[in-house]
Order: C-alpha cells, then structure tokens, then sequence
C-alpha cells in the first residue's frame, strides 16, 4: 500500500485525519522518543517534517531518528526547500504553490528535484499548496516572496482550488501559515470543499482542538497543527486534537 493510499485510509475511517508538523530546528533529538510515544497514542496520521527555513539542525538525520520512532505512522516531507529531501521518508509532498505566481516556486524548483526524487524512488504526492493571508506575514510568503490569497475572497480560492484539481493534484493544502495569527477561515474552507471533490488539507494557527474540529466540520479532510505543540510544550494536547478531529460528528 503507498503512502497515499494510507493516509486515505485513515481519512475514511475517521473521517478526517490529523498531521503534526516537526520543525527539525525546534524538536531536539532527545524529545523524539517521547514525543512519538504520545502521537502514537494520541494516535495522529501523519508526521510531516519540514520549514520554510531551515538554520541548525540535520534534516537527513532528524528523518532518521523520527524513523526510528514513528512505527506505523507516516513520515511525509513537507518541504520548505529543495534541500529538504531524504530517501528515509514514507513520502514527500510535491508542492506547487499556486497561490502565487513566481514561477520557480510553481515549476522551476519540481523541475530541479523531479530527477533526484526519481533516483530515489520516494513518493511523492502533488499537492496544490494556497497560502491564505492570516493577519501578518509568515515565514512561508516573505521566503517564497508572494501574495497569500485574501480572506474575505472564498471565490478567488474556490478558482484556484478547481484550477488545481482540473490540474490532476491528488492534494489541496489551504496554509495559514506557520504561527499565523489567524487560521483559515471556515467560510473559506466550505466554500472549496463544496465544489472540488480531492481532498484538503488545512493548517496554519489551529491553537485549539474546537477550532480544528470547526475546520473537520467544514469539510477539511486533514488537520495539521505544528507551533501549538512547541509553545505549550503539553503533548497530552496530540491526544485533545485527535480525539476533536477524528470524533468531530
Ligand atoms: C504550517 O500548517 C502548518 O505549514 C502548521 O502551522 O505551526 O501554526 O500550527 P502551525
């Protein structure tokens, strides 16, 4: 079974599944194993690893020890660069971002690691990446030196969303950004999950389990939550989140 076909899986038996973002420059190596512990059993869906900017840590190396730990939940690249690429992981999310309209970060950065992820045989999953503005600037638009898509505007995202999905990506990422003041809105997310029928992944902001339960009841098929985590430092919170996403009904 690939990676994909897993974290449908999940989706369908929950109904929504939920993700946490590993930053390798904010989890240290020691705090892996008991970070792993309790997402296994909160139990989350997915791990992705990856930043907009990466400064301290060893990507590769970070792969390898959350590998070690992880059991059967998925470890999925979320790449912030094409530095940000390891034959260690499940799968690697092939991001375009389509929000924007800077052409290395639509096409011109795929072209670059298409050959290397082929060597590799990772898999990858294309995903339609959107950042929505959410209040200030986040790491993600002042790196990839673009416009979020306003919102108060569900039309413009609705476009983008049926533009991508006409595209064949397997995946739509509505992003927040990481830390955001504000998380997408639901209005924003309802609105594309009305009209395209792929999956979509919400994240950016979500500080509480009823706010991601609020993005689940909008139609969000996976939640991710990352800062959260590394602010309260309470893991006992993957277990509120899980049960919120995975219980929304
Ligand atoms: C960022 O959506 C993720 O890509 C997580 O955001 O760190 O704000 O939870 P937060």
């Amino acid at each position: 079974m690939t990676t994909f076909q897993k974290l449908l899986e999940t989706k369908n038996k929950f109904g929504a599944g939920y993700w946490v973002l590993l930053d390798p420059d904010k989890l240290s190596d020691e705090d892996i194993p008991q970070f792993l512990e309790c997402a296994k059993a909160a139990p989350i869906d997915g791990i992705l690893i990856g930043g907009s900017l990466l400064v301290n840590a060893d990507f590769e190396l970070f792969i390898c020890e959350v590998k070690k730990y992880s059991g059967e939940i998925p470890v999925i690249i979320f790449p912030g660069s094409i530095h940000q690429i390891s034959k260690n992981a499940d799968a690697l999310l092939f991001l375009s971002l389509i929000s924007g309209r800077e052409s290395q970060h639509l096409i011109g950065n795929q072209v670059l690691a298409a050959p290397l992820l082929h060597r590799i045989g990772l898999e990858v999953i294309s995903t339609a990446y959107m950042l929505i503005d959410s209040g200030k600037t986040t790491a993600a638009q002042f790196m990839s030196n673009t416009m979020p898509l306003p919102d108060n505007k569900p039309e413009i995202v609705v476009a983008h969303a049926l533009a991508a999905e006409y595209l064949g990506f397997k995946l739509i990422y509505l992003e927040g950004g990481s830390g955001a003041d504000n998380s997408v809105p639901t209005e924003i997310i309802s609105a594309v999950t009305r009209v395209v029928k792929i999956p979509v992944i919400v994240g950016g902001g979500i500080k509480t389990p009823e706010d991601a339960a609020s993005k689940v009841n909008a139609g969000a098929s996976y939640i991710v939550t990352g800062n959260i985590l590394e602010s309260s430092k309470d893991i006992s919170l993957l277990k509120s989140f899980a049960h919120a996403i995975h219980n929304h009904k």
